[in-house]
């Protein structure tokens, strides 16, 4: 896959997309991650990026013709999805993560200030996503973080020891809890259950102990969710509990 990133603050990156999974992505070839100074793409002594808003009032706006230079210059318009984070896109999720994985090609446009001119998103932008309603001061992060999420669904980029099956999300409940050596550390033991060798025993102790969690933390991942039998049995026995 390849992603550009368009930044005021091309300094910031690979950050710690230089580090780890995701590094190592870049060096094996499977991530080719290319950043761009927007100020690059100005025309004027002063490299401006920004302007007052019309209308008045106070703070700043991304002025587009840099924006749309940019992009023009890339030459993706035809087969790249053009991102902007902000605050007021489609909120990021795994799902989304998913969807983007299938691209070729992905394209980020990192805002700043008070936002970027309207133009930007109504004729160059395919998609605006929000990575959580929080305002930052400026989209790098989110970029980082959408990057993140997206290449490690890559096919290659996890070891052969990791299971995207098994994690988090892939059926949208919780983490069961995990534990490893020793089985009694300063008096604090391990559910015996998970020493004890039955596996259909510990398959139903993660699974009611995944229900449990959502229940509790995140009881809108529940709502709309069509369960088997066998969670809606668990659940019945949680609820009563
Ligand atoms: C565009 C994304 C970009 C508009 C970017 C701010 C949070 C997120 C920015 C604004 C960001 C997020 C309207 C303040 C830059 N903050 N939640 N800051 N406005 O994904």
């Amino acid at each position: 896959m390849r992603i550009d990133v368009i930044s005021i603050f091309p300094e910031m990156f690979p950050g710690p997309l230089g580090h780890s999974i995701i590094g190592r992505a870049q060096e094996r070839g499977l991530l080719k991650l290319v950043i761009h100074n927007l100020r690059d793409y100005t025309t004027d002594k002063h490299r401006t990026v920004d302007d007052a808003p019309y209308g008045g009032g106070a703070g700043m706006v991304m002025k587009p013709e840099p924006i749309f230079r940019a992009v023009d210059f890339l030459q993706c318009r035809e087969d790249s999805r053009i991102i902007l984070l902000s605050p007021q896109g489609e909120v990021f999720n795994q799902g989304k993560a998913w969807e983007l994985s299938k691209e070729k090609q992905l394209l980020l446009i990192c805002g700043h200030y008070e936002g970027v001119d309207e133009r930007v998103r109504e004729y160059l932008v395919t998609d605006e996503i929000s990575v959580g309603d929080y305002v930052l001061t400026g989209g790098e992060i989110p970029a980082m973080l959408l990057i993140d999420a997206v290449v490690r669904l890559l096919p290659g980029v996890l070891g052969k020891y990791y299971s995207l099956q098994e994690e988090s999300f892939t059926d949208n409940l919780l983490e069961y809890p995990h534990y490893t050596r020793p089985p009694e550390w300063q008096g604090m033991r391990v559910p015996p259950v998970l020493l004890s060798g039955h596996h259909e025993e510990i398959r139903l102790w993660r699974r009611r102990e995944s229900l449990k969690r959502t229940l509790k933390r995140r009881p809108d991942l529940l709502e709309n969710k069509i369960l088997p039998e066998e969670d809606q049995n668990l659940l019945q026995e949680i609820r009563k509990k």
